[in-house]
Protein backbone atom coordinates (compact mmCIF):
# COMPACT_ATOMS: atom_id res chain seq x y z
CA UNK A 1 0.00 0.00 0.00
CA UNK A 2 1.19 3.75 -0.75
CA UNK A 3 0.59 6.93 0.88
CA UNK A 4 2.13 10.44 1.07
CA UNK A 5 4.41 10.55 3.03
CA UNK A 6 2.86 13.56 5.22
CA UNK A 7 -0.44 12.02 4.77
CA UNK A 8 1.26 8.80 6.54
CA UNK A 9 2.71 10.92 9.24
CA UNK A 10 -0.37 13.05 9.98
CA UNK A 11 -2.25 9.96 10.37
CA UNK A 12 0.66 8.40 12.57
CA UNK A 13 0.39 11.50 14.77
CA UNK A 14 -3.65 11.49 15.23
CA UNK A 15 -3.24 8.02 16.32
CA UNK A 16 -0.83 8.54 18.95
CA UNK A 17 -3.02 11.29 20.31
CA UNK A 18 -2.21 14.58 18.25
CA UNK A 19 -4.68 15.95 16.26
CA UNK A 20 -3.32 19.63 16.47
CA UNK A 21 0.29 20.71 15.57
CA UNK A 22 1.89 23.94 16.49
CA UNK A 23 4.37 25.77 14.57
CA UNK A 24 5.57 28.54 12.23
CA UNK A 25 5.20 28.52 8.51
CA UNK A 26 8.54 28.76 6.29
CA UNK A 27 10.36 28.36 2.83
CA UNK A 28 11.28 24.87 3.51
CA UNK A 29 8.41 24.07 5.24
CA UNK A 30 5.68 25.38 3.21
CA UNK A 31 4.87 22.31 1.35
CA UNK A 32 4.47 20.29 5.13
CA UNK A 33 1.97 23.28 6.13
CA UNK A 34 -0.22 22.85 2.43
CA UNK A 35 0.12 19.37 2.93
CA UNK A 36 -1.22 19.75 6.41
CA UNK A 37 -4.13 22.23 5.43
CA UNK A 38 -5.01 19.56 2.84
CA UNK A 39 -5.29 16.65 4.97
CA UNK A 40 -7.25 18.59 8.17
CA UNK A 41 -5.17 18.30 10.88
CA UNK A 42 -5.73 21.65 13.14
CA UNK A 43 -2.66 24.00 12.58
CA UNK A 44 -2.07 26.35 15.57
CA UNK A 45 0.50 29.08 14.24
CA UNK A 46 2.48 30.33 17.67
CA UNK A 47 4.09 34.03 17.39
CA UNK A 48 7.48 32.38 18.23
CA UNK A 49 9.08 29.19 18.22
CA UNK A 50 10.07 28.59 21.79
CA UNK A 51 5.98 29.32 22.18
CA UNK A 52 5.42 26.65 19.64
CA UNK A 53 7.48 24.10 21.31
CA UNK A 54 6.16 24.99 24.96
CA UNK A 55 2.83 24.73 23.90
CA UNK A 56 3.15 21.43 22.33
CA UNK A 57 5.01 20.38 25.66
CA UNK A 58 1.79 21.30 27.55
CA UNK A 59 -0.39 19.15 25.35
CA UNK A 60 1.71 16.23 25.54
CA UNK A 61 1.35 16.13 28.88
CA UNK A 62 -2.56 16.22 28.94
CA UNK A 63 -2.59 13.98 25.37
CA UNK A 64 0.88 11.73 25.79
CA UNK A 65 2.35 13.59 22.46
CA UNK A 66 2.90 17.09 21.33
CA UNK A 67 4.26 17.71 17.31
CA UNK A 68 5.24 20.70 16.38
CA UNK A 69 6.04 21.89 12.61
CA UNK A 70 8.87 24.09 11.52
CA UNK A 71 10.84 25.29 9.14
CA UNK A 72 14.74 24.50 8.70
CA UNK A 73 17.51 26.61 10.48
CA UNK A 74 15.93 29.87 11.63
CA UNK A 75 12.73 27.94 12.88
CA UNK A 76 13.92 24.42 13.62
CA UNK A 77 17.26 25.66 15.83
CA UNK A 78 14.80 28.73 17.34
CA UNK A 79 13.54 25.15 19.30
CA UNK A 80 16.34 23.53 20.84
CA UNK A 81 15.63 24.89 24.59
CA UNK A 82 12.44 23.98 25.03
CA UNK A 83 12.74 20.75 23.62
CA UNK A 84 15.98 20.15 25.66
CA UNK A 85 13.38 21.19 28.49
CA UNK A 86 10.80 18.55 27.08
CA UNK A 87 13.85 15.96 27.27
CA UNK A 88 14.97 16.91 30.84
CA UNK A 89 11.03 16.46 31.94
CA UNK A 90 10.18 13.15 30.08
CA UNK A 91 7.74 15.12 27.69
CA UNK A 92 7.34 13.43 24.62
CA UNK A 93 7.07 15.92 21.76
CA UNK A 94 8.22 15.71 18.21
CA UNK A 95 10.03 18.12 16.02
CA UNK A 96 8.93 18.09 12.60
CA UNK A 97 11.45 19.80 10.21
CA UNK A 98 11.14 20.78 6.39
CA UNK A 99 14.67 20.82 5.11
CA UNK A 100 16.20 21.57 1.36
CA UNK A 101 14.82 19.59 -1.63
CA UNK A 102 17.36 16.36 -2.16
CA UNK A 103 16.97 17.45 -5.86
CA UNK A 104 18.81 20.87 -5.51
CA UNK A 105 21.05 19.83 -3.10
CA UNK A 106 25.22 20.97 -4.54
CA UNK A 107 28.19 19.35 -2.96
CA UNK A 108 29.25 23.09 -1.39
CA UNK A 109 25.57 24.07 0.28
CA UNK A 110 25.77 27.66 0.62
CA UNK A 111 22.19 27.76 1.54
CA UNK A 112 19.79 30.37 3.30
CA UNK A 113 18.75 28.61 6.84
CA UNK A 114 21.92 26.55 6.45
CA UNK A 115 24.22 26.17 8.67
CA UNK A 116 27.47 24.24 8.09
CA UNK A 117 25.95 20.81 5.86
CA UNK A 118 23.15 19.09 5.43
CA UNK A 119 23.69 17.15 8.27
CA UNK A 120 23.89 20.24 10.91
CA UNK A 121 20.33 20.52 11.96
CA UNK A 122 19.84 16.58 12.19
CA UNK A 123 23.06 16.55 14.59
CA UNK A 124 22.11 19.17 16.87
CA UNK A 125 18.86 17.54 17.70
CA UNK A 126 20.34 14.46 18.10
CA UNK A 127 21.89 16.11 21.79
CA UNK A 128 18.13 16.97 22.47
CA UNK A 129 15.75 14.40 21.12
CA UNK A 130 15.73 10.11 22.30
CA UNK A 131 15.01 9.59 18.57
CA UNK A 132 16.02 11.37 14.95
CA UNK A 133 15.72 10.80 11.25
CA UNK A 134 16.28 12.23 8.30
CA UNK A 135 13.68 11.10 5.71
CA UNK A 136 15.84 11.16 2.43
CA UNK A 137 14.71 7.74 1.18
CA UNK A 138 11.25 6.74 0.17
CA UNK A 139 11.21 3.22 0.68
CA UNK A 140 12.12 3.60 4.71
CA UNK A 141 10.26 6.79 5.48
CA UNK A 142 7.21 4.93 7.07
CA UNK A 143 9.30 2.81 9.33
CA UNK A 144 11.53 5.74 10.28
CA UNK A 145 8.59 7.99 11.46
CA UNK A 146 7.20 4.63 13.09
CA UNK A 147 10.47 3.90 14.85
CA UNK A 148 10.77 7.81 16.14
CA UNK A 149 6.90 8.19 17.00
CA UNK A 150 7.69 4.95 19.11
CA UNK A 151 10.54 6.02 20.78
CA UNK A 152 9.26 9.16 22.12
CA UNK A 153 6.10 7.41 23.41
CA UNK A 154 8.55 4.38 25.16
CA UNK A 155 10.67 6.99 26.59
CA UNK A 156 8.64 9.89 26.89
CA UNK A 157 11.12 12.18 25.55
CA UNK A 158 11.43 14.14 22.29
CA UNK A 159 12.28 13.09 18.79
CA UNK A 160 13.08 14.44 15.27
CA UNK A 161 11.99 13.81 11.81
CA UNK A 162 13.27 16.08 9.46
CA UNK A 163 11.50 16.01 5.62
CA UNK A 164 13.30 17.38 2.22
CA UNK A 165 11.04 19.08 0.20
CA UNK A 166 10.61 17.31 -2.25
CA UNK A 167 9.77 14.36 -0.13
CA UNK A 168 6.26 15.54 1.46
CA UNK A 169 4.10 15.02 -0.80
CA UNK A 170 5.46 11.75 -2.36
CA UNK A 171 3.64 8.54 -2.36
CA UNK A 172 5.35 5.73 -0.40
CA UNK A 173 5.38 2.59 1.09
CA UNK A 174 3.49 2.38 4.15
CA UNK A 175 2.70 -0.85 6.45
CA UNK A 176 -0.47 -2.39 5.83
CA UNK A 177 -2.15 -3.04 8.80
CA UNK A 178 -0.43 -0.23 10.34
CA UNK A 179 1.99 -1.42 12.86
CA UNK A 180 1.55 -0.58 16.64
CA UNK A 181 2.01 2.92 17.52
CA UNK A 182 3.08 1.59 20.79
CA UNK A 183 5.35 -0.95 21.44
CA UNK A 184 6.32 0.27 25.10
CA UNK A 185 10.05 -0.70 27.36
CA UNK A 186 11.52 -4.24 27.38
CA UNK A 187 9.14 -6.28 29.55
CA UNK A 188 10.02 -9.51 31.55
CA UNK A 189 6.61 -10.76 32.46
CA UNK A 190 8.10 -13.27 35.29
CA UNK A 191 10.81 -10.49 36.40
CA UNK A 192 7.11 -8.35 36.96
CA UNK A 193 5.68 -10.72 38.86
CA UNK A 194 8.97 -11.22 41.06
CA UNK A 195 9.17 -8.15 41.71
CA UNK A 196 5.92 -7.30 42.24
CA UNK A 197 5.61 -10.13 44.81
CA UNK A 198 8.65 -8.61 46.60
CA UNK A 199 6.97 -5.13 46.76
CA UNK A 200 3.81 -6.57 48.18
CA UNK A 201 5.92 -8.79 50.86
CA UNK A 202 7.28 -5.37 51.85
CA UNK A 203 4.17 -3.40 51.98
CA UNK A 204 2.41 -6.22 54.28
CA UNK A 205 5.34 -5.97 56.69
CA UNK A 206 5.57 -2.59 56.99
CA UNK A 207 4.12 -0.60 59.66
CA UNK A 208 4.29 3.43 57.33
CA UNK A 209 4.86 2.51 53.50
CA UNK A 210 4.14 5.29 51.63
CA UNK A 211 3.58 6.17 48.06
CA UNK A 212 5.97 8.47 46.63
CA UNK A 213 4.31 9.98 43.66
CA UNK A 214 6.51 10.93 40.59
CA UNK A 215 6.38 12.67 37.10
CA UNK A 216 6.28 8.83 35.39
CA UNK A 217 2.88 8.03 36.58
CA UNK A 218 1.40 10.47 34.50
CA UNK A 219 3.57 10.31 31.50
CA UNK A 220 2.96 6.55 31.37
CA UNK A 221 -1.47 7.24 32.14
CA UNK A 222 -0.93 5.33 35.30
CA UNK A 223 -2.46 8.02 37.44
CA UNK A 224 -5.75 5.40 38.02
CA UNK A 225 -3.51 2.66 39.03
CA UNK A 226 -1.70 4.64 41.21
CA UNK A 227 -4.73 5.66 42.78
CA UNK A 228 -5.79 1.81 43.24
CA UNK A 229 -2.58 0.83 44.78
CA UNK A 230 -2.82 3.89 46.86
CA UNK A 231 -6.74 2.81 47.94
CA UNK A 232 -6.06 -0.78 48.03
CA UNK A 233 -3.41 0.09 50.87
CA UNK A 234 -4.41 2.82 52.57
CA UNK A 235 -1.17 4.87 51.35
CA UNK A 236 -0.58 8.28 52.27
CA UNK A 237 0.63 9.71 48.78
CA UNK A 238 3.63 12.59 48.76
CA UNK A 239 4.39 13.89 45.44
CA UNK A 240 7.29 14.96 44.23
CA UNK A 241 7.71 18.50 42.62
CA UNK A 242 8.54 17.55 38.98
CA UNK A 243 5.50 14.82 40.47
CA UNK A 244 3.14 17.56 41.50
CA UNK A 245 -0.55 16.76 40.89
CA UNK A 246 0.85 13.62 38.76
CA UNK A 247 -1.33 11.98 41.81
CA UNK A 248 -4.92 14.23 42.06
CA UNK A 249 -4.50 16.63 44.65
CA UNK A 250 -7.84 16.58 45.49
CA UNK A 251 -8.01 12.77 46.41
CA UNK A 252 -7.79 11.91 50.42
CA UNK A 253 -4.80 10.02 50.24
CA UNK A 254 -2.60 13.31 49.04
CA UNK A 255 -0.80 14.56 51.93
CA UNK A 256 1.42 17.60 50.12
CA UNK A 257 4.43 18.26 47.82
CA UNK A 258 7.79 16.87 49.33
CA UNK A 259 10.97 19.06 49.03
CA UNK A 260 13.76 17.89 51.48
CA UNK A 261 13.94 21.04 54.10
CA UNK A 262 12.59 23.44 51.40
CA UNK A 263 8.86 21.91 51.40
CA UNK A 264 6.19 21.80 53.79
CA UNK A 265 6.77 19.66 57.19
CA UNK A 266 4.10 17.25 57.14
CA UNK A 267 4.60 15.91 53.69
CA UNK A 268 8.63 15.77 54.86
CA UNK A 269 7.58 13.91 58.17
CA UNK A 270 5.19 11.20 56.47
CA UNK A 271 7.73 10.59 54.11
CA UNK A 272 10.78 10.79 56.14
CA UNK A 273 8.91 8.93 58.92
CA UNK A 274 7.90 5.94 56.94
CA UNK A 275 9.20 2.40 56.72
CA UNK A 276 8.98 2.04 53.32
CA UNK A 277 8.99 4.18 50.06
CA UNK A 278 7.27 3.10 47.09
CA UNK A 279 8.18 5.45 44.57
CA UNK A 280 6.82 5.90 41.54
CA UNK A 281 8.23 7.43 38.40
CA UNK A 282 10.35 9.98 40.73
CA UNK A 283 13.54 11.61 39.72
CA UNK A 284 15.85 12.20 41.96
CA UNK A 285 16.92 15.75 40.70
CA UNK A 286 18.42 18.47 42.69
CA UNK A 287 15.38 20.76 43.30
CA UNK A 288 13.29 17.50 43.49
CA UNK A 289 15.38 16.45 46.56
CA UNK A 290 15.38 19.89 47.98
CA UNK A 291 18.58 20.63 46.62
CA UNK A 292 20.00 17.40 48.07
CA UNK A 293 18.04 17.67 51.69
CA UNK A 294 16.15 14.93 51.10
CA UNK A 295 16.28 12.16 53.50
CA UNK A 296 15.18 8.73 52.60
CA UNK A 297 16.81 5.79 53.22
CA UNK A 298 18.04 3.78 50.56
CA UNK A 299 17.01 0.51 52.42
CA UNK A 300 13.56 1.51 53.24
CA UNK A 301 13.50 3.07 48.74
CA UNK A 302 11.81 0.61 46.44
CA UNK A 303 12.10 2.76 43.46
CA UNK A 304 10.00 2.27 40.92
CA UNK A 305 11.36 3.73 37.75
CA UNK A 306 10.84 3.89 33.88
CA UNK A 307 12.38 0.60 32.72
CA UNK A 308 13.46 -0.70 35.72
CA UNK A 309 12.83 -1.11 39.70
CA UNK A 310 15.41 -0.69 42.20
CA UNK A 311 14.86 -2.62 45.45
CA UNK A 312 16.84 -1.77 48.28
CA UNK A 313 20.15 -2.42 46.91
CA UNK A 314 19.19 -4.22 43.96
CA UNK A 315 17.53 -3.97 40.40
CA UNK A 316 14.86 -5.78 38.48
CA UNK A 317 15.64 -5.34 34.60
CA UNK A 318 13.32 -5.18 32.03
CA UNK A 319 10.53 -4.15 35.39
CA UNK A 320 9.34 -0.97 33.71
CA UNK A 321 7.00 1.15 35.63
CA UNK A 322 4.11 0.50 32.94
CA UNK A 323 4.29 -2.96 33.36
CA UNK A 324 4.85 -3.02 37.31
CA UNK A 325 2.20 -0.19 38.46
CA UNK A 326 -1.02 -1.83 36.74
CA UNK A 327 -0.09 -5.08 37.90
CA UNK A 328 0.78 -3.70 41.59
CA UNK A 329 -2.80 -2.16 41.53
CA UNK A 330 -4.37 -5.75 40.75
CA UNK A 331 -2.90 -7.03 44.07
CA UNK A 332 -4.87 -6.62 47.28
CA UNK A 333 -3.39 -6.59 51.05
CA UNK A 334 -4.12 -9.92 52.41
CA UNK A 335 -2.78 -9.50 56.00
CA UNK A 336 -3.60 -6.43 57.82
CA UNK A 337 -6.34 -4.79 57.60
CA UNK A 338 -5.74 -1.23 55.68
CA UNK A 339 -7.18 1.93 56.42
CA UNK A 340 -7.14 5.29 55.21
CA UNK A 341 -3.97 7.17 56.21
CA UNK A 342 -4.32 9.44 59.14
CA UNK A 343 -3.14 12.90 58.46
CA UNK A 344 -4.79 15.87 58.41
CA UNK A 345 -5.08 17.81 54.92
CA UNK A 346 -3.83 21.34 54.83
CA UNK A 347 -6.85 23.72 55.18
CA UNK A 348 -7.03 26.88 53.87
CA UNK A 349 -6.01 29.72 55.72
CA UNK A 350 -9.07 31.66 56.97
CA UNK A 351 -6.49 34.27 58.79
CA UNK A 352 -5.22 35.28 55.42
CA UNK A 353 -8.00 37.83 53.83
CA UNK A 354 -7.90 40.16 51.09
CA UNK A 355 -8.24 43.68 52.52
CA UNK A 356 -7.32 46.32 51.22
CA UNK A 357 -3.45 46.16 52.09
CA UNK A 358 -1.05 45.92 50.23
CA UNK A 359 -0.89 42.56 48.28
CA UNK A 360 0.73 39.64 49.35
CA UNK A 361 1.91 36.20 47.68
CA UNK A 362 0.66 34.37 50.65
CA UNK A 363 -2.76 36.59 49.64
CA UNK A 364 -2.49 35.30 45.78
CA UNK A 365 -2.46 31.24 46.94
CA UNK A 366 -5.09 31.59 49.06
CA UNK A 367 -7.19 33.22 46.70
CA UNK A 368 -6.22 30.56 43.52
CA UNK A 369 -6.88 28.07 46.72
CA UNK A 370 -10.52 28.88 46.75
CA UNK A 371 -11.24 28.54 43.20
CA UNK A 372 -12.79 25.24 42.76
CA UNK A 373 -9.46 23.13 41.20
CA UNK A 374 -11.29 20.62 39.05
CA UNK A 375 -11.86 23.71 36.71
CA UNK A 376 -8.65 24.17 36.06
CA UNK A 377 -5.12 23.58 35.02
CA UNK A 378 -2.56 25.51 36.18
CA UNK A 379 0.56 26.42 34.34
CA UNK A 380 3.43 27.70 36.32
CA UNK A 381 6.99 29.81 35.33
CA UNK A 382 10.01 29.48 37.02
CA UNK A 383 10.47 32.07 40.36
CA UNK A 384 8.03 32.72 42.56
CA UNK A 385 4.89 31.69 40.37
CA UNK A 386 6.29 28.50 40.72
CA UNK A 387 6.51 28.16 44.39
CA UNK A 388 3.24 29.84 44.42
CA UNK A 389 1.91 27.25 42.60
CA UNK A 390 3.04 24.78 44.60
CA UNK A 391 0.96 25.64 47.61
CA UNK A 392 -2.17 24.91 45.15
CA UNK A 393 -3.78 21.40 45.75
CA UNK A 394 -4.24 21.05 41.82
CA UNK A 395 -5.06 17.96 39.99
CA UNK A 396 -3.61 19.52 36.80
CA UNK A 397 -0.35 21.17 37.32
CA UNK A 398 2.18 22.20 34.94
CA UNK A 399 5.84 23.64 35.65
CA UNK A 400 9.22 23.06 34.18
CA UNK A 401 10.05 21.84 37.56
CA UNK A 402 13.27 19.99 36.53
CA UNK A 403 14.77 21.89 33.59
CA UNK A 404 13.52 25.24 34.96
CA UNK A 405 13.75 27.45 31.69
CA UNK A 406 12.16 30.66 31.57
CA UNK A 407 8.91 30.96 29.11
CA UNK A 408 7.06 28.18 29.45
CA UNK A 409 3.71 28.96 31.14
CA UNK A 410 2.23 31.33 28.64
CA UNK A 411 2.71 29.48 25.06
CA UNK A 412 2.24 26.27 27.56
CA UNK A 413 -1.59 27.38 28.39
CA UNK A 414 -1.79 27.46 24.22
CA UNK A 415 -1.00 23.88 24.41
CA UNK A 416 -3.39 23.07 28.03
CA UNK A 417 -6.16 24.77 26.60
CA UNK A 418 -6.23 23.58 22.73
CA UNK A 419 -5.92 19.57 24.74
CA UNK A 420 -8.56 19.89 27.12
CA UNK A 421 -10.93 22.63 26.41
CA UNK A 422 -12.95 21.68 29.14
CA UNK A 423 -10.41 22.81 31.56
CA UNK A 424 -9.48 26.78 31.79
CA UNK A 425 -5.71 27.34 31.76
CA UNK A 426 -4.51 29.74 35.05
CA UNK A 427 -1.26 30.63 34.51
CA UNK A 428 1.49 31.69 36.92
CA UNK A 429 4.36 33.97 35.78
CA UNK A 430 7.28 36.44 36.89
CA UNK A 431 7.40 39.83 35.42
CA UNK A 432 11.19 38.51 34.20
CA UNK A 433 9.44 35.64 32.19
CA UNK A 434 6.51 37.45 31.01
CA UNK A 435 8.96 39.27 29.06
CA UNK A 436 10.13 36.23 27.49
CA UNK A 437 7.02 35.04 26.05
CA UNK A 438 4.17 37.07 27.03
CA UNK A 439 3.80 37.79 23.36
CA UNK A 440 2.15 34.52 22.92
CA UNK A 441 -0.78 35.98 24.95
CA UNK A 442 -2.01 36.90 20.80
CA UNK A 443 -1.87 33.14 20.32
CA UNK A 444 -4.34 32.41 23.39
CA UNK A 445 -6.61 35.49 21.93
CA UNK A 446 -6.63 33.88 17.98
CA UNK A 447 -7.18 30.73 19.42
CA UNK A 448 -9.93 31.61 21.77
CA UNK A 449 -8.14 30.26 24.91
CA UNK A 450 -9.61 32.01 27.55
CA UNK A 451 -6.59 31.53 30.21
CA UNK A 452 -6.19 33.40 33.06
CA UNK A 453 -2.93 35.00 33.21
CA UNK A 454 -1.63 36.58 36.35
CA UNK A 455 1.90 38.16 35.80
CA UNK A 456 3.59 38.57 39.65
CA UNK A 457 5.30 42.46 38.83
CA UNK A 458 7.96 42.83 41.54
CA UNK A 459 9.93 44.12 38.75
CA UNK A 460 12.67 42.32 39.86
CA UNK A 461 14.93 38.38 39.06
CA UNK A 462 13.97 37.76 42.57
CA UNK A 463 14.42 33.81 42.56
CA UNK A 464 18.23 35.18 41.46
CA UNK A 465 18.27 36.89 44.43
CA UNK A 466 17.06 34.54 46.75
CA UNK A 467 20.46 32.51 45.69
CA UNK A 468 22.29 35.37 45.58
CA UNK A 469 21.40 38.37 47.26
CA UNK A 470 20.43 41.89 45.62
CA UNK A 471 22.25 43.27 42.20
CA UNK A 472 21.68 46.07 40.43
CA UNK A 473 21.66 44.03 37.20
CA UNK A 474 18.12 41.81 38.74
CA UNK A 475 16.15 45.30 38.21
CA UNK A 476 13.18 44.91 35.52
CA UNK A 477 12.32 47.35 33.14
CA UNK A 478 8.52 48.00 34.37
CA UNK A 479 6.23 47.28 31.92
CA UNK A 480 2.22 48.51 31.92
CA UNK A 481 1.30 44.70 32.03
CA UNK A 482 -2.63 45.36 31.81
CA UNK A 483 -1.78 47.75 28.62
CA UNK A 484 0.13 45.65 26.82
CA UNK A 485 -2.13 42.56 27.09
CA UNK A 486 -4.37 45.63 25.99
CA UNK A 487 -2.30 45.81 23.07
CA UNK A 488 -2.24 42.40 21.73
CA UNK A 489 -6.53 42.29 22.17
CA UNK A 490 -7.13 40.70 26.26
CA UNK A 491 -8.51 42.52 28.91
CA UNK A 492 -6.71 43.14 31.90
CA UNK A 493 -6.54 44.44 35.28
CA UNK A 494 -4.27 45.46 38.27
CA UNK A 495 -3.94 44.51 41.48
CA UNK A 496 -2.39 46.12 44.35
CA UNK A 497 -4.52 45.12 47.34
CA UNK A 498 -6.12 41.90 48.35
CA UNK A 499 -9.69 43.28 46.93
CA UNK A 500 -8.23 44.37 44.23
CA UNK A 501 -6.84 41.01 43.58
CA UNK A 502 -10.56 39.78 44.46
CA UNK A 503 -12.33 41.83 42.20
CA UNK A 504 -9.55 41.00 39.02
CA UNK A 505 -10.49 37.15 39.75
CA UNK A 506 -13.87 37.95 39.27
CA UNK A 507 -13.98 39.89 36.13
CA UNK A 508 -11.48 37.37 34.69
CA UNK A 509 -13.47 34.33 36.00
CA UNK A 510 -16.57 36.07 33.84
CA UNK A 511 -14.63 36.67 30.84
CA UNK A 512 -14.77 34.44 28.20
CA UNK A 513 -11.62 35.39 26.28
CA UNK A 514 -7.98 35.32 28.16
CA UNK A 515 -7.76 38.23 31.11
CA UNK A 516 -4.11 39.24 32.09
CA UNK A 517 -4.05 40.31 35.96
CA UNK A 518 -1.03 42.56 37.13
CA UNK A 519 -0.78 41.35 40.60
CA UNK A 520 1.81 43.99 42.55
CA UNK A 521 4.37 42.47 44.32
CA UNK A 522 7.19 43.53 46.49
CA UNK A 523 10.81 42.20 45.95
CA UNK A 524 11.10 41.16 49.66
CA UNK A 525 7.85 39.49 49.95
CA UNK A 526 8.23 35.72 49.29
CA UNK A 527 6.15 32.23 48.76
CA UNK A 528 6.73 29.99 51.37
CA UNK A 529 9.38 27.57 49.54
CA UNK A 530 11.04 30.60 47.71
CA UNK A 531 11.61 32.12 51.99
CA UNK A 532 12.96 28.63 52.82
CA UNK A 533 15.45 28.26 49.64
CA UNK A 534 16.66 32.01 50.63
CA UNK A 535 17.47 30.96 54.22
CA UNK A 536 19.06 27.68 53.18
CA UNK A 537 21.31 29.61 50.62
CA UNK A 538 21.95 32.66 52.72
CA UNK A 539 23.05 29.97 55.49
CA UNK A 540 24.94 27.41 53.17
CA UNK A 541 27.09 31.29 52.14
CA UNK A 542 27.32 32.66 55.28
CA UNK A 543 26.55 35.65 54.19
CA UNK A 544 26.01 36.70 50.43
CA UNK A 545 29.37 37.95 49.20
C1 LIG B 1 15.54 31.10 29.67
C2 LIG B 1 16.14 31.37 31.00
N1 LIG B 1 17.02 32.39 31.15
C3 LIG B 1 17.55 32.66 32.36
C4 LIG B 1 17.24 31.92 33.46
C5 LIG B 1 17.86 32.23 34.82
N2 LIG B 1 16.81 32.67 35.77
C6 LIG B 1 16.25 31.82 36.66
S1 LIG B 1 15.08 32.53 37.58
C7 LIG B 1 15.32 34.03 36.84
C8 LIG B 1 14.50 35.21 37.25
C9 LIG B 1 13.05 35.02 37.06
O1 LIG B 1 12.43 36.27 37.17
P1 LIG B 1 10.86 36.43 37.19
O2 LIG B 1 10.27 35.70 36.06
O3 LIG B 1 10.53 37.87 37.30
O4 LIG B 1 10.41 35.64 38.51
P2 LIG B 1 10.77 36.01 40.04
O5 LIG B 1 12.08 35.38 40.30
O6 LIG B 1 10.83 37.50 40.15
O7 LIG B 1 9.70 35.40 40.85
C10 LIG B 1 16.31 33.95 35.85
C11 LIG B 1 16.76 35.09 35.01
C12 LIG B 1 16.33 30.84 33.26
N3 LIG B 1 15.97 30.02 34.25
N4 LIG B 1 15.79 30.62 32.05
MG1 LIG C 1 10.03 39.01 38.93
Amino acid sequence: MKMKLAYYLFLRLEQCGATDTFGIPGDFARSLYAQQAAYGLNTIVCAHEPGCVFAADAYSRLRGLGAVVTTYGAGGLNMINPVAMAYAEHSPVVVISGAPAIAGRRENPVFHHLVKDYGSQLRVFAEVTCASASLTEATSAASEIDRVLDACLTYKRPGYIEIPLDMTAMEVPVPSPPAKCFTGPATNAAAVEEAAGEIIAALERAERPVLYAGVGIRRYGLVEAAMKIAENWGLPVVSSVMGKSAFPESHANHAGVYMGRMGEEQPREILENADLVLAAGVIFSDVNTGFWTARIDREKLIEMRDLDVGISHHTYRQVPLNGLVPYLATLLPQGKNRSRPAFQRKEIDSSVTLDSSRLTTMQLIQALRKLDQSRFSFLADVGDAWFAGLELDADIFMAPGYYATMGFAVPGAIGAGIADPTLRPIVLVGDGAFQMTGNELSTLVANRVNAIVIVLNNGYYKMLSALDGHRDYYNLPNWDYVKYAEALGCPGARARTGEQLYRALEMALAASQPFVIEAVLQKDDHAPVMQRIKDFFEQAAGKHP
